[in-house]
Formats: structure tokens, sequence, C-alpha cells
């Protein structure tokens, strides 16, 4: 018997119920939010695909570390646990951990980033891109121009950096003028797509022969090096493991969200090779974060990140994980949906500019299309369009050339058959595509305003 798709690697051990409003509840739920899924109760929501951010389900192993959590003020054996983990699978010699990974990026870009420098990367973050300007830096983006376009399926490492665009920023502004590259692997805007091996190494190459620095955004790393595996010719016998190992050996130090692939609720970290960004680094995370040995987390966090980012390493896990992403790609795919391809590792985007052909991206199409999908379903989505590229320092609006709603999958929390009827209401609302509004502000946030900005529809 040909297999649908792969089944859990795991049983369930504890059940969250859920709820669903009818709806005119969700109607009214989506209207008291602004018409902005991040401002909606969670408890509004009947699937949550807002993120895959700290909305994991943890182990009965992490469950475990949990109670084995030192809540020593200082030198609590599970720091140790996790600089010997982080140590060992991304071979970094120094750690600094943090409550999230924008506490990191705080730190690395108040230590690195100077008014005047610039600071290349395959495509911005919202947060990574905020701390880079609030500390007068420039971002330049230097992704493959592939990238941007929501359909060329034919591009499978379409995360990757494009080397003349680097080599062209060098030679523009001068490697004293560039603090570091950040190379985000996988890049989560541009629909969680992979960087292949190769270009990882060519990056290094040329950053070193500038003399520019290596700091990957290793949020998503697993994802990648899952990718890397299943695409990239010579790493189909590597374990997940050695691919991460090569990986990171092509950086200098990273920043990491551990809230997505450590497979845990919270946390961050920092790590480094660079003595002296180490030392300067710990002597500002205590004024931002904490002690040295805890950087905004508790004991037991620690240890579920240790004991997360090892499982992780899982061939299986990870493998489910990518596929059920695909499954709701392909069903979307086959019912002829707009979505970004090749599907990348976290999410499926929907190409919300396709979708609603009839709207203006000054009209918002990604963020109605995310109120919509809402009110049909009960499914919780996130724009990533044009509200979350924000504005430049001139105050104008950046019209970012992908305007997507992004179905994010939290890793372990989901079966299939919710998947289906994700799929189910978005084919649901292509059908009625025609009868959607766009949108107004009514309240636009000075920064990072897709999380607290308030929208109303359009009157026509
Ligand atoms: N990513 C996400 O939902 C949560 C915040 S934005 C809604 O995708 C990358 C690639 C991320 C990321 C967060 C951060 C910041 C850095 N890099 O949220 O501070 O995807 O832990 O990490 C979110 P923290």
């Amino acid at each position: 018997m040909k297999k649908k798709y792969m089944a859990e690697p795991f049983k369930i051990k504890s059940v969250e119920p859920l709820q669903m409003l009818d709806r005119k509840g969700r109607e009214q739920a989506i209207e008291n939010a602004g018409y902005n899924t991040f401002l909606i109760k969670s408890e509004e929501v009947y699937i949550d695909l807002l993120t895959d951010s700290g909305t994991n389900a943890m182990s009965d192993k992490q469950w475990a570390g949990i109670m084995v959590g030192d809540e020593a003020y200082a030198g609590s054996r599970n720091w140790y646990h996790l600089e010997e983990t982080v140590q060992e699978l991304f071979g970094f010699k120094h750690l600094v951990p943090t409550h999230q990974g924008r506490g990191a990026e705080n730190l690395l870009s108040r230590i690195l980033v100077k008014p005047g420098t610039y600071i290349p990367g395959n495509m911005y973050f919202t947060t990574t891109r905020a701390h880079q300007e609030m500390n007068g830096g420039t971002f330049v983006d230097v992704i493959i121009d592939e990238a941007h376009e929501p359909d060329r399926d034919d591009i499978i490492f379409k995360g990757n950096v494009d080397l003349n665009k680097f080599e062209a920023l060098i030679k523009k502004v001068g490697a004293d003028k560039i603090p570091y590259i950040c190379v985000g692997v996988t890049v989560n805007l541009a629909g969680g797509q992979p960087v292949s091996m190769a270009n990882l190494r060519e990056v290094n190459a040329l950053a070193k022969n500038h003399g520019i620095r290596v700091m990957f955004d290793a949020t998503r790393c697993v994802e990648n090096a899952f990718f890397i595996k299943d695409r990239e010719k010579g790493y189909e016998n590597k374990s997940i493991k050695e691919i991460i190992h090569e990986m990171f050996s092509y950086a200098d130090g990273c920043t990491m969200s551990g809230k997505k692939d450590c497979i845990v609720n919270i946390g961050g970290f920092l790590a480094m090779n660079d003595e002296e960004l180490f030392q300067k680094a710990k002597s500002i995370v205590v004024v931002f974060e904490g002690m040295p040995s805890y950087g905004g987390m508790a004991g037991r966090d620690m240890e579920a990140m240790a004991i997360g980012l090892r499982e992780a390493m899982d061939y299986n896990y990870i493998k489910h994980r990518v596929e059920q992403v695909a499954y709701l790609g392909e069903q979307l795919s086959e019912a002829g949906v707009p979505i970004v391809k090749p599907v990348g590792g976290h999410a499926v985007f929907l190409d919300a500019q396709a979708f609603l052909p009839h709207l203006t991206q000054d009209e918002f199409p990604a963020q109605a299309l995310a109120a919509e999908i809402y009110v049909d379903s009960g499914v919780r989505t996130m724009e990533r369009g044009i509200v979350s590229a924000g504005r430049d320092k001139e105050g104008k609006n950046h019209y970012p050339k992908l305007e997507l709603v992004r179905l994010t999958i939290p890793r372990r929390v989901y079966t299939y058959a919710h998947l289906d009827y994700v799929a189910e209401s978005i084919i649901n609302v292509y059908k009625q595509r025609d009868t959607v509004k766009g949108l107004k502000w009514v309240y636009e946030p000075p920064v990072l305003r897709f999380f607290t900005g308030r929208f109303e529809p359009i009157k026509k």
C-alpha cells in the first residue's frame, strides 16, 4: 500500500481540548481585534497557525527536564548542560543565553552595528532589521532574485545569498563598513526557504577574503539541514547532526530563537568563537537579560532547550515535520490556490496578491486575507507583506514583492486531520475571493507595526 503521508513518529500523552466560536462570534472577535490576527484571544481560535514560535509541544523527556530545573541565581547546572549541548552540536566556543531570539539580536547589534554601517542579509527579518536600524545600521538584501518570486518552484535553495550582490556591496561601501553578514537558515520571509551547503561555504570564503564576520540566524537551522540532506548531492547519507556541524563551521557565530528548532516555548542565545565579542556580550547581557548563566531563562527552560535541541537532530522527527508542511502545501496547490513554491520548512505561504488581485498592496491584501480565513473557519494565520515590512528611515512604506499570508505549523501539535480542515477552509475562501474587502489603518504603531496595529474594512 502506498502511504499518503508519514505517520507521526510520536504518540500523544496529553491533550488540550479545542473550542470553536460560531461564525457570528468569529466576526465579532476579528472586529474587536482590529482585523489583526495577533490581537485575537487564543481561546477564540480553533487551529492556531499564527506562528511556530514557542508554540511547540514538548516531549515527555523535556517535561521531565522541567522538573530538574536548578533555579540557582548563578551557575545553574542546566546552564552548563545547555552550553555543552550547543558547543557539541554547533561547534562554537562561547554561548550567551537570552530570553528569546531578539534578545540575542539586541546584544549582537549593540556590539557590532554602528551608525553608517551596512548589514547584508538573505532577506530581512522584522526583529533582526529593527535592531540593526535602531543601532544606526542599514540592512541590505543580498538574497537571490528568485526568492522574491512566489511561483519559481525550479529553485530548490531559494534562500541562497547572491554572491554578486554581496561582493557589489563590499565594493560600494568597503568591507570596514560591514560588521557582519547575517545569513538566515532557513529564510523565514522568503517562505522558509533553505540555503545550500555550497552557498554557505562560498559566502564564508568571500566574507573571509574581506575580513567580514559571518553570523547565522540559526532559528530554523534543523529544517535547513533536512533540506540539504534531501536535496543536495553528497549529503544524502549524512546525519542531520553531521550536516548541522558542517553548516556552522562556515559561521563565526549565530543568533538563535530557541522557540523554533529547539522545540521549546521560550529561550534563545547568541553564540560565537571570538573571545572579544564574547566578553562584550557577557558585559551587556547582565544589563538587558540577566546573569551570563541564565540570560532571562529559568533553569528549567534551559534544560528543556538542551533536550529539545538534541531531539531535533532526529531524522524521523524533522522528516515528519517538513513533510507535514509540504502536505498542506500540496492540498492547496492541487486546488489551484496560489502559494509560494517550493513549500518551505515551517509554513505554507499564500500569495495574497495573486489570491486577491482586485486589491492593491495599499489595501493590505494579506492582512485582509488572514482576517477572512479566521472568520471562515477559526484558523489563525499571519500577514507577511506590506504591514510586516514597515516603513523606511524616511517614513515611506516598504513595498515588498512578496505579499503573503503564512500558515505556520507548530512542531508536534497538529495532526493531518487538522491540516485537511485548514486546506478546506482556504479553498472555500479562495472560491469566494472576490468578496474579500481591503483594509485601512485605524492605528499604526511606529515600529514592528504588524504586532499591534489596528485596521477596519474599506467601505466601497
Ligand atoms: N520569528 C515568527 O513568527 C516570531 C516573531 S515575529 C511574529 O516567525 C527569525 C528568522 C525569526 C524570529 C522570530 C526571530 C526572533 C529571529 N529570526 O521571536 O525573539 O523567525 O524568539 O526571535 C517569529 P524571537
